[in-house]
């Protein structure tokens, strides 16, 4: 295994000899980092074309991807490409599958890839390889005799780049084996509400990620494991199943739209009537202490806001159903009110309510990301962002099955900063977790604000 300080990779002139890019031969030759890497390339629009033109050297272990579009940047067919063949691929790849998506981000990514193929705008590139063997061909604007590796690094204005603790998600994939500088003890149950509520203590920048758990106790059903009601004929979930609600199907189809109409009534007469629990309340708390840094949320029925935490502290990374939007022209409405029209049937010659401005072509659907539709870029890259700034990222709720958002827990994980889980059921990073706390997070929370207050 290799040290980034004594053996850095040859980052000058991109022959990178010896490194294997193949993660089989690399493991079996111990031929790969200590720790993973980080490395952004953020390029102003004049020295775009220039900076296209760098080569990256990619382990198959790397990901690249472009943040302000939330998307990631193809491969690339083998273990070297400038940075604009990468993009060419990524415009050839999204042009053949989203070639009829009226998807406002897909048209905005490809608007965006041609701006930067062209030079006419600024780009940011970000790769990250836990094997730490994938560099960017670094242009150092000098001679800078016997520095090497990632110090030249610091000599290019355009990069920044970090080392970071191997995930154990990571460790195991490539079975490699942990770092045991970084490997930590996870405490569970009671001993985890203890340090739990020490870690708050000593805390100033907590980051929330919630699910729809949290809303269980309030009594809004949960997707996944709700509480063994499965069966319930009742249930929200069993008479509508959101999956069978598309993106593309409620924007082609009017049937599809009345059912997605039918569903979102129940589920506003269920919001309307809850109230927000303690699990809300916690974080309403860690706001008012000034230690709440940003609250992500998969949650569309704004029980943090009504808990007293300001929407600026929230990215409501899903959407909220409190707005209704026109999807042409974006004019809101108010949900009772097009709700009120779809049931008092005012409309001629269609089963469903259009916004007034743009009649038929104008669709109307509730501010909330249905499966299918894409997330919104600024949304997700503040949340990351946050995630990347925490001291402490509390996860609660979730089931942490749904990506990108899911990645999020491995941040803290990266900066060596302590990830909590508290949820009823398993999710995957609970192996990632320093407190695992498997409960009903609305009773936990109790017990978390009494000793906080205590
Ligand atoms: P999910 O996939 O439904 O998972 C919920 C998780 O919560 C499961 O792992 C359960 O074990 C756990 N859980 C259930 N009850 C409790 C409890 N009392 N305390 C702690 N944990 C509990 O939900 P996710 O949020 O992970 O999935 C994201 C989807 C669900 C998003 O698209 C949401 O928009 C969507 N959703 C939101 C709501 C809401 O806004 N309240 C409700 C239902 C679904």
């Amino acid at each position: 295994m290799k040290e980034f300080a004594s053996d850095p990779p040859n980052v000058l002139n991109v022959k990178a000899e010896g490194t294997h890019f193949d993660y089989i031969e690399a493991v079996m030759d111990g031929d790969y980092y200590s720790q993973g890497i980080s490395i952004t390339l953020k390029s102003s629009k004049e020295n775009a074309k220039q900076n296209m033109e760098r080569v990256v050297l990619k382990s198959d272990t790397c990901t690249i991807s472009i943040p302000e579009l939330a998307m990631e940047v193809p491969p690339g067919k083998g273990k070297y490409s400038t940075i604009t063949d990468l993009l060419v691929e990524m415009q050839d790849n999204l042009q053949s599958v989203f070639s009829n998506s009226n998807q406002k981000e897909v048209q905005r990514a490809l608007s965006k890839l041609d701006a930067i193929l062209k030079g006419q705008s600024g780009f940011t590139l970000k790769l990250e390889d836990p094997l730490g063997n994938s560099v960017i061909q670094c242009i150092p604007q000098g001679n800078y005799g016997a520095v090497q590796g990632l110090e030249l690094y610091n000599f290019d204005n355009a990069i920044t780049y970090k080392t970071y603790r191997r995930t154990r998600s990571e460790a195991q994939e490539y079975d490699l084996p942990e770092d045991e500088t970084t490997v930590i003890e996870q405490i569970t149950g009671e001993e985890g509400i203890n340090k739990l509520v020490e870690l708050i203590k000593n805390s100033k920048r907590i980051v929330g990620l919630t699910g729809a758990g949290i809303s269980v106790e309030s009594g809004i059903p949960a997707f996944r494991n709700s509480a063994g009601d499965e069966d319930d004929p009742n249930l929200i979930w069993n008479k509508f199943d959101p999956r069978e609600l598309v993106f593309s199907r409620i924007m082609n189809e009017e049937d599809i739209r009345a059912k997605y109409w039918d569903m979102h009534i129940l589920l506003q007469s269920v919001i309307d009537k809850v109230q927000p629990n303690a699990s809300h309340r916690l974080f309403k708390y860690l706001y008012d202490q000034g230690k709440l840094h940003k609250l992500i949320t998969q949650n569309i029925d704004g029980l943090h806001q009504r808990a007293g935490v300001p929407s600026d502290m929230i990215c409501e990374i899903h959407g909220t159903t409190h707005r209704i939007l026109c999807y042409k022209c974006n004019r809101e409405y108010q949900p009772s009110e097009v709700h009120q029209r779809y049931l008092d049937k005012q409309f001629k010659d269609s089963k469903v309510p259009y916004c007034d401005d743009c009649g038929p072509s104008g669709i109307l659907k509730h501010a909330t990301i249905s499966f299918g539709e894409n997330l919104d870029p600024n949304v997700m890259q503040s949340s990351f962002k946050a995630g990347s700034e925490c001291d402490l990222m509390i996860v609660m709720g979730t089931a942490l099955a749904v990506a990108p958002i899911n990645q999020l827990p491995l941040e803290p994980v990266k900066n060596g900063v302590p990830l909590v889980i508290l949820n009823l059921g398993e999710t995957p990073l609970d192996c990632e977790s320093n407190i695992l706390i498997n409960g009903k997070s609305g009773e936990t929370c109790e017990r978390i604000l009494s000793m906080l207050n205590a």
